[in-house]
């Protein structure tokens, strides 16, 4: 009985040690067992370095994964399969989520760099009072182009790209949304629209532009553009001036017929077990050097109006990037357009890609 009870003891003191050592191990890379935060955004969409900084500072560990698409993004929530303490999604989708009792109210009191955010991108109808989401980054939908590869043909229209002469010239973001929508808006039908018969003629009007067309892509777009492997682009603004920045010789141009304003932002989804560190990270994102420093990193337009103070010059002040509010107002801000419909465009959508093939 003496030799049981010496040996038990034995081993509880092994265990204590071990403990011990693994947390002195743990504090020593700077985390505290346990504190960790899982963070869901898209991809290429943020400086790591800030992750880094985040940790060192916090000693919370970050878990970082990324989407490509907001539907994606809901689909993974839904499945709960991780749980993530926050995600990043486009207006619409935070409608949805918040429909479907996905996500949890914010405490303000946490979030004293919300100041920092121009009054503008506050209080949007698709979450009234910010309850729900705080504003990471916007930007609209357009066209970027190289001139060079273009013979002196002009772009400023959706319609434009139907010409014959830009055969097998065209890349397309991998968006149901994007793409149905370039096809309503060139047939001056909003991006919002659920008639049937105008989503039916807007995707027969994108089967007609697939000689055009040599890839639907994902963020390797970028790559491809700067490259100079096609001539035009359906790109998200952030990537057109990331695109830009790498071969001068591309512009970007929002289509006269008009195009999408959106804007993506920070959530605490319900699942989310570190609620606590999710407030802290969205604060620091917040803080306007740190935003400064990701959207020069980026690319993307910040709705951080401090934060531009520490941005180059020529960098805010670009119109192509940063459109007036005249024009912002002339843009369409995609609407929750239920399931039902939200279907149906990812239906023709994907029509349309098998029709390619
Ligand atoms: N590579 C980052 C892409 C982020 C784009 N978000 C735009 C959403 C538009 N609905």
């Amino acid at each position: 009985m003496k030799r049981l009870v010496h040996s038990l003891l034995v081993v509880v003191v092994a265990s204590v040690v071990l403990l011990v050592l693994l947390d002195q191990l743990n504090s020593s890379q700077g985390y505290s067992s346990g504190n960790t935060l899982t963070i869901y955004n898209w991809g290429d969409y943020i400086d790591e370095e800030l992750i880094t900084r985040f940790e060192k500072e916090t000693g919370i560990k970050v878990i970082y994964e990324t989407f490509d698409s907001n539907e994606a993004m809901m689909t993974k929530i839904v499945q709960g399969g991780t749980t993530y303490d926050i995600a990043v999604p486009s207006e619409y989708t935070i409608e949805k989520m918040r429909e479907e009792d996905l996500l949890i109210p914010l405490d303000h009191s946490k979030l004293p760099n919300l100041k920092y955010i121009d009054e503008r991108f506050m209080d949007l109808p698709f979450d009234p009072e910010n309850k729900y989401s705080i504003p990471y980054f916007w930007g609209t939908v357009g066209i970027v182009y190289n001139p060079t590869l273009l013979e002196g043909m002009e772009i400023t229209s959706w319609n434009d790209l139907w010409d014959p002469a830009l055969k097998n010239q065209i890349l397309l973001i991998d968006g149901a949304r994007e793409v149905m929508g370039m096809g309503l808006n060139s047939l001056g039908y909003s991006l919002n629209d659920t008639n049937k018969d105008h989503l039916m003629e807007a995707k027969e009007k994108l089967d007609r532009l697939t000689p055009n067309v040599k890839a639907i892509v994902g963020d390797e777009i970028k790559m491809l553009m700067a490259n100079e492997e096609a001539a035009i682009g359906l790109v998200w603004s952030g990537d057109a001036a990331d695109i830009m920045s790498e071969n001068e010789n591309l512009d970007y141009v929002v289509p006269e017929e008009g195009s999408n304003l959106w804007f993506d932002n920070m959530v605490i989804p319900k699942t989310a077990k570190n609620i606590e560190a999710a407030h802290q990270f969205i604060n620091f994102m917040l803080d306007p050097e740190v935003a400064a420093q990701n959207t020069e990193y980026v690319s993307y337009s910040t709705p951080n109006k401090e934060a531009l103070k520490y941005m180059p010059r020529d960098m805010v002040t670009d119109e192509r990037f940063y459109p007036s509010p005249e024009l912002t107002e002339k843009l369409e801000v995609y609407e929750n357009l239920g399931k039902k419909n939200l279907a149906y465009y990812n239906a023709l959508f994907l029509e349309f890609k098998m029709h390619r093939k």
